[in-house]
């Protein structure tokens, strides 16, 4: 009898222990994600959240969770893309990602330390040509 409840006490411990360790460890891996908001206007052009132009600062290697709010500037594509999130250097690393209205997210990885661009490559409206934002990568 005594030793059932000495038995049941221990297996509830060691339960709560790995709850613990488990909300620990997920606590730690949102902590070392970055979250970007970016803003692809209605003027076609990329702001910050703060509506600034830019450059984009990253740190080489850290993982980004970009945000990106969409907004219609007079043309979409075919696939209802409103514009498109294209760094060209690294494309085969996932830079590339066509976004329709609203908000898009996905995460990438910081880039070796360098300057880079993004670029909307979907015709977008009046003033395609020249939506970019500039993107710096630290150390
Ligand atoms: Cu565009």
């Amino acid at each position: 009898m005594r030793r059932n409840r000495v038995e049941r006490l221990f297996k509830a411990a060691a339960t709560a222990a790995i709850l613990l360790t488990t909300a620990v460890s997920l606590a730690r891996a949102e902590g070392s994600v970055r979250t970007v908001e970016l803003i692809a206007d209605k003027d076609n052009k990329f702001k910050l959240a703060d509506g600034g132009k830019g450059p984009l600062v990253l740190k080489s290697g850290e993982t980004v969770k970009f945000r990106v709010r969409n907004y219609f500037g007079g043309e979409k594509a075919r696939d209802g893309a409103v514009h498109s999130f294209v760094v060209r250097k690294l494309r085969d690393k996932g830079w590339s990602v066509r976004m329709k209205e609203g908000v898009e997210e996905f995460t990438l990885t910081a880039p070796p330390p360098g300057n880079y661009l993004i670029e909307c490559t979907v015709d977008c409206g009046p003033g395609h040509d020249d939506m970019n934002m500039k993107m710096v990568v630290n150390k």
